[in-house]
Parts: C-alpha cells; structure tokens; sequence
C-alpha cells in the first residue's frame, strides 16, 4: 500500500530521517499514517494545528544506566529506556520491557502504539513505555531483585502516580514489578499506585494476571459473533506462552475452543486434546522451564524445535501472542491455506504489514493488536483507579468491566472504519478512533511556542 497523502507521506519520510536504523519503529508509525488518510481529508483543523507531526515525536525519551552486581561478585552493565511518548488524554501509561532484543526502535514502537491503544480503551490513560536489554532467563532470583532495583533507582526520577505508571511486558512480570515496587516506596516514601500488575496483597488487581489474554478472547469472540460465528468448536493456534499465551488460552477453552498449540522462542507444542492452561501456568510461569517440558509431562502433546512452525499447525482461529513480527507474509499465507478464519493480535504487532495484507485480501477477521490486546492496560487503568480511591473491587467486577471495554473498543474501531470508508477493516478503524481523541485533546492543549 503506498501513502494517498503527500502531506502523510512528508511526515513518514522526516520520521524515517530522524529516526534512522529504527525499522519497528518506522513500521508502526506508517501504518497509522496511511489508515490516517481519509481523516486528513476532512479534517483539515487537525492537519492546520500540527497534530500528527507532533505525534510522530515522543514528548520525551529517558536513557539510562542500569549497573548491578551479578552472583559471581561481577559488574554487569544494562541500558534502560522510557519512552514517554504521549500525555494528552492522561499520565504515561504502558509496560517496561526486559529482553535482550530491546533497543530504542522497538520501545518506540511500542510506545507509539501504546497512545492509541490506550485511547481506544475509553480511559484517561497516555502512552508510553520502557525497559531494558536486560534478560531476565537464567538469572537468579536475587539477580533479578539487583537488577530491578537498579533499574528503579534512576526510573524513580521520572514517574509517578499522576506523572508515568509503568507496568509489566515481556519479561516483566509479577516478580519484576514487586522489586520494582519495593525499590520505589524504598526512594519516594510514598505508597502510590506508580505500577500497575502489581500483587494482590499490596494493592494489585484483581484479574490484572488474566486480563489480556482474557481481553483478547472477548475481544474475539464478539468479532465472531458479527459473522455469526464464535470460539465454540473451534481450533486455536496460541503463540507463545507467558502472561498472554496463558490466559488466552485458558479463555478460548472456557468458551468452548480447543487450544491445540502453543509455543516459546525455542520451539511449539500440539495436542489435539488441547493445552491445558494450568499445567503450562506451572511449567512456564512458576518452575520458569521452557516449553519443551510441556511434552514430557502430558503423553499427548508433541514437541517440535523451531518456533516459526506453529503457523503451520491447521487451525481455525489464530491468536499470536509471542512477539512483534512473529508472522509473515509466507506463515500468514499457509494459515489461509489452511483455512483459518480468525486472527486477533494479543502480542503488539505480531503481524507484519505484508501478512496483514494477505489476511486481509483472503477476507480472514483481523483483530489488530491496538485493540484485541488493549485489556491488559484497560485493567491497569481500572487498577488506578482502585489504588487512587483506596479499595479492591472483586474478580467479577473487573471482569465485567474487562468485557465491557472490550466490546465497546470492538464496536468503535468497526464504526470508525464505516465513518470513514474502510468498512470491515479493524486496522484502519482502531488507528482512527484511537487517533480522534488523542488529536482532539492535542488541538485543546494548544501549541507552546
Ligand atoms: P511474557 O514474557 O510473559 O511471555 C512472552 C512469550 O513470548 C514467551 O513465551 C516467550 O518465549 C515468547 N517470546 C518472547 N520473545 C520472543 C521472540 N523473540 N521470539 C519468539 N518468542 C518470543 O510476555 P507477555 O505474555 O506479557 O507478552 C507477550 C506479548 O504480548 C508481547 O508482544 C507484549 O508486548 C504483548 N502484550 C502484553 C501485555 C501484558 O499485559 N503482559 C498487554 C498487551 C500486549 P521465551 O520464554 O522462549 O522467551
Ligand atoms: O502492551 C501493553 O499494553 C502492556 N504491556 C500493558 C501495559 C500496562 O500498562 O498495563
């Protein structure tokens, strides 16, 4: 697809020149700018006051040393990041990343991404998001802990309960976040809700843990139910199988799927008899083993080394929840030619350009991740809020409101893109709905000269 708008496409080529060697990056700005075009046809207010060029820009970046001292007694030296890209609508809001994969164009991305997915969500929530190129694997648990308050150490400086909430991603988990935690009440003397995911004893969220996977299948089942059609009696393709993997899978199964693989960057598994949720909860979240152990322990299951392959897997209703870029155009096509009826993104940009071009063309349902993974920080705004009024709601109230902003952000993005001529096209209706509010709120701020 190449740019209608010679204005969008000025702005992708300056973000391409001062942003060089930032490939993801690049790849997530261009696709909101072309699904903007029918927007900056008629709404000349919004290109007149410099709305997207300023978006294209994070309001700031924040690069840092993180020293720590491993078990030998050696110093280890990591860099960390927050990107702070957008606060019209609210504080800073998105995950901190831990992988050794990270780097600016890829918290940039996903910061980017984040302004509109928080959007979406209907909550007053910003975007940002952060981490390091710190790898969690294999390191102790006091390793972690060193790291973590390191880490925290400097991020201290720059965020707040009103200011910056991070919260976990890849890497991130529970763990993470009470080191984090711990290490900011440490420095501030404060007890805020600075993070989200935080544990339930020392004011986490209930259905904070479930909350995207189980997002995602909501968010999927009612994209099915338009075409008359559901999660029931289904096969599931689940990639991955950490916080979203896990929860997906345990939802698709509860609405009437069977889950039939998942994986890690190592490899995937099959079992026609379907995954059980909580074994792998075991496996992957409390014994931190890989994936392969999966098939040691349930007889069924078969282990294959290569990850890639999971998209050979025949399945009706795909659910990537690994990694950005996990799928391409060549693994999008056997998944068509296998008859594959659903894909919705639980991971941030799993799919790339090329593969969503080809599921869109073959009429596949097409949940982008802006909006089929958004309840993961729709809880953690809801997680906010009880921190900020000082009480916990129960699991179901958090769920019924998890489900509810799920069906409501489905129905925007499909309105959206009916408003604005790409009728049936979620990538273009949730960049677009996304988008008209953060842009509104831009044009009321003014501009500072
Ligand atoms: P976890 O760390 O819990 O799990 C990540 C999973 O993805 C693991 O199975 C991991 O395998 C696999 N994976 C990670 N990197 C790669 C890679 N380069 N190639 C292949 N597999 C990989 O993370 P989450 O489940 O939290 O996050 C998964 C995705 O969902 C990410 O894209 C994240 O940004 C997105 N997301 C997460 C939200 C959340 O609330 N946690 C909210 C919205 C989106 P291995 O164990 O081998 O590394
Ligand atoms: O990508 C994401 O939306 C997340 N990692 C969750 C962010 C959050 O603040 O809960």
């Amino acid at each position: 697809m190449s740019f209608n708008s010679q204005y969008l496409a000025d702005v992708f080529d300056k973000v391409c020149t001062r942003n060089p060697n930032e490939p993801e990056f690049h790849q997530a700005v261009e696709e909101v700018l072309k699904s903007l075009t029918p927007v900056v046809e008629k709404r000349l207010d919004i290109v007149k006051s410099g709305v997207i060029d300023r978006i294209v820009e994070p309001e700031r970046q924040i690069l840092f040393r993180v020293s720590w001292v491993d078990d030998k007694g050696e110093v280890q030296v990591n860099r960390g990041f927050r990107i702070q890209f957008n606060s019209a609508i609210g504080p800073y809001k998105g995950g901190l990343r831990l992988h050794p994969s990270v780097n600016a164009s890829i918290l940039k991305f996903l910061g980017f991404e984040q302004i509109f997915k928080n959007s979406l969500t209907g909550l007053p929530i910003g975007g940002g998001k952060g981490g390091a190129d710190f790898d969690p694997k294999g390191k102790s648990d006091l390793e972690v802990m060193r790291f973590c308050q390191s880490f925290m150490t400097e991020l201290a400086k720059h965020i707040g309960a009103d200011t910056d909430v991070p919260a976990g991603d890849i890497g991130t988990g529970a763990r993470e976040i009470g080191y984090m935690y711990g290490q900011y009440k440490r420095l501030r003397n404060e007890y805020t809700g600075v993070l989200t995911g935080k544990g339930l004893s020392y004011g986490g969220s209930l259905a904070r843990t479930e909350a995207t996977g189980y997002g995602l299948c909501y968010f999927s089942e009612k994209m099915l139910n338009d075409k008359n059609s559901s999660f029931k009696g289904k096969t599931v393709v689940v990639s991955g199988s950490g916080n979203v993997a896990i929860h997906a899978t345990a939802k698709a199964t509860d609405l009437g799927a069977t889950v039939i693989a998942v994986s890690d960057s190592s490899g995937y598994v099959v079992d026609m008899n379907g995954i059980d949720a909580k074994i792998l909860n075991q496996i992957k979240t409390i014994e931190r083993l890989r994936i392969s152990e999966y098939a040691k322990r349930v007889s069924s299951a078969k282990y294959t080394e290569d990850c890639k392959g999971i998209w050979q897997q025949k399945c009706d209703i795909a659910l990537p929840c690994a990694t950005q870029n996990e799928i391409d155009q060549e693994s999008a096509e056997i998944l068509v030619r296998n008859g594959v009826l659903a894909v919705a993104e639980g991971a941030n940009m799993p799919s790339t350009p090329e593969a969503i071009a080809v599921f869109l063309k073959n009429g596949v349902l097409f949940g982008p991740g802006k909006a089929a993974n958004a309840g993961g920080v729709a809880t953690s705004a809801l997680e906010m809020s009880q921190n900020s009024a000082r009480l916990s709601w129960t699991f179901e109230e958090v769920d019924t409101k998890l489900k509810n902003i799920m069906v409501n952000i489905y129905q925007s993005a499909a309105k959206a893109a009916q408003d604005y001529g790409a009728e049936g096209n979620l990538v273009v209706g949730a960049n677009i709905a996304g988008f008209l509010k953060v842009a509104e709120a831009m044009m009321a701020h003014g501009i500072s000269y």
